[in-house]
């Protein structure tokens, strides 16, 4: 390629700069009942240039607002800002115009009813981010005639959802999230967010539609949605990547796939679903129910057990096993050597295991642990790194599916109970309370935690009792500063971040 002078180069940048000129000069607009530029976000954004930033306030906005310029809305956070939409007709938020880039982040969106498409947001032109956002109780869904989607979000594509909940809304199509691709393909990324409790006829949590070539959903859990017909979970046409996420307890089947390759619109689209480090789980009446050509949809690294039926159904000669699953029975073909089919892989209930979004743990004997491949990415679907060696023996390797099993605590409790029984003798008023908490950590269950973290300032409270009796203060501060580590360990979850 020909390298352009630099007096082209000022020109291009120039006019690069000219064309985002207006951001330079972006405005803040405030929103609120009183005390602010606006009182109304419709009013705010009508008098926003393109490239300005609202700020609605924390109070409930019982609005429905209509977007056709570059925006960010950001409140002050999902449950200090709500905007409602009342019920009443129309999307809460309605994106059009000439290929507006949209940031909603910060609030909760709630009760929108949309005529056809997004009862929450309904994107239908431009580039739309979602962030930090809670989606509830909305619908797309018809009285008569045609049918309606994405009960939370219906999305044209070119979309990004992050840390957010999607949750309890209900459509026709996609409950929850609904892309249809009708003008371009993508990109559509799902990251950090929950989907659940939402309902629809197909695709009870989201529907991508198969023109959609771009779509990931990356470090998510899909849980407890409902599909009438099909795609309890997931019902996903074009090309799909699900990576670090948990589909779980839906019913109408975890994740539907649609045809992989297939003339439709005068072209043939070819279509792959790509499954890495993922659980399957729980769902009614398949984990994966896939059609689609020979070899379209891949799984490595991910577990397809305990669903509520068999585990993959349709054309199961479209699966492929790429290494390192596991299934509970032997319907999913997983025949490589690397494979465990007919395994029960032990996870714990769906729960919050401490990260942005609810996991299925291992137990601490589950067969996953320390089973999977090389490359299953630096971190588990919380944010724990990868890999960790669960097991103890044969050095770090990863577990198979969206959970790592990291007894991190395993390596630190003994070190801290060797220390007690050296400083204080096994008789000691130490011991006690420290047992307690290494019984609770050797059941293997994350969700008794906090029970451990409690034993644990009784150990603490314990040791500063002992403080120049049976313990010299360097001594007792080094219990304490073990201690204190170990309850760190046990609150990692809030430095999961993004995970980017
Ligand atoms: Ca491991
Ligand atoms: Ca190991």
């Amino acid at each position: 390629m020909r390298v352009p002078p630099p007096t082209a180069v000022a020109l291009i940048c120039a006019l690069a700069l000219s064309v985002v000129g207006g951001s330079a000069h972006a405005a803040e607009i405030t929103v609120c009942s009183s005390g602010c530029d606006h009182t109304s976000i419709q009013d705010a954004v009508d008098a926003a240039t393109s490239g300005d930033t609202i700020l609605p306030g924390a109070e409930t906005f019982f609005e429905n607002v209509r977007i056709e310029k570059d925006l960010i809305i950001r409140g002050s956070g999902p449950v200090q800002t709500i905007v409602d939409g009342s019920g009443s007709w129309g999307s809460v938020f309605e994106i059009w115009g000439d290929l507006p880039r949209v940031t909603l982040a910060g609030m909760t969106i709630q009760n929108g009813r949309a005529p056809h498409v997004g009862g929450g947001v309904g994107h239908h032109i431009g580039r739309l981010e979602i962030d930090d956002c809670i989606i509830r109780d909305n619908r797309a869904h018809h009285s008569v005639g045609l049918s309606r989607a994405g009960g939370g979000v219906g999305s044209v594509g070119n979309i990004r959802i992050s840390n957010s909940q999607i949750v309890q809304n209900f459509a026709d199509e996609g409950g929850g999230v609904f892309v249809f691709c009708w003008l371009f393909g993508g990109p559509i990324e799902i990251v950090n967010t929950t989907i659940s409790e939402n309902r629809a006829d197909m695709g009870g949590g989201v529907m991508v539609g198969d023109r959609c070539s771009d779509t990931l959903i990356r470090d998510s859990v899909v849980s407890t949605n409902t599909a009438l017909y099909r795609g309890g979970g997931l019902f996903l046409g074009g090309s799909v990547t699900i990576s670090n996420s948990t589909i779980a307890n839906n019913e109408g089947g975890g994740l539907h796939s649609s045809r992989g390759a297939e003339l439709q619109w005068c072209e043939i689209t070819r279509a792959e679903i790509t499954i890495a480090n993922s659980t399957f789980a729980g769902n009614y009446p398949d984990g994966l129910f896939v059609e689609g050509y020979r070899f379209s949809s891949s799984l490595r690294n991910s577990i397809v057990a305990g669903n509520d039926g068999v585990q993959c159904a349709g054309s199961v000669e479209a699966v492929m096993s790429n290494g390192y699953n596991l299934s509970s029975d032997s319907s999913c073909g997983f025949t490589m050597r690397t494979d465990m089919e007919n395994t029960d892989p032990l996870l714990l209930p769906l729960a919050d295991n401490g990260g942005p979004t609810p996991t299925c743990a291992l137990r601490s004997d589950s067969p996953a642990i320390d089973a999977g491949g090389r490359a299953c990415g630096p971190t588990d679907q919380r944010g724990v790194s990868r890999p960790y060696d669960g097991d103890g023996h044969g050095g770090a390797r990863c577990d198979i599916g969206a959970f790592e099993y990291a007894p991190v605590l395993l390596d630190v409790i003994p070190q801290v109970y060797d220390m007690v029984l050296e400083l204080a003798g096994a008789d000691h008023d130490l011991v006690a309370p420290l047992h307690q908490a290494i019984q609770i950590r050797e059941d293997g269950d994350p969700s008794n935690d906090a029970e451990a973290v409690t034993s644990l300032q009784a150990f603490i409270a314990e040791v500063e009792q002992q403080r120049g009796l049976t313990l010299t203060d360097a001594e007792a501060g080094e219990l304490i500063a073990e201690a204190q580590r170990i309850i760190a360990l046990l609150n990692f979850g809030g430095a999961a971040g993004d995970g980017r």
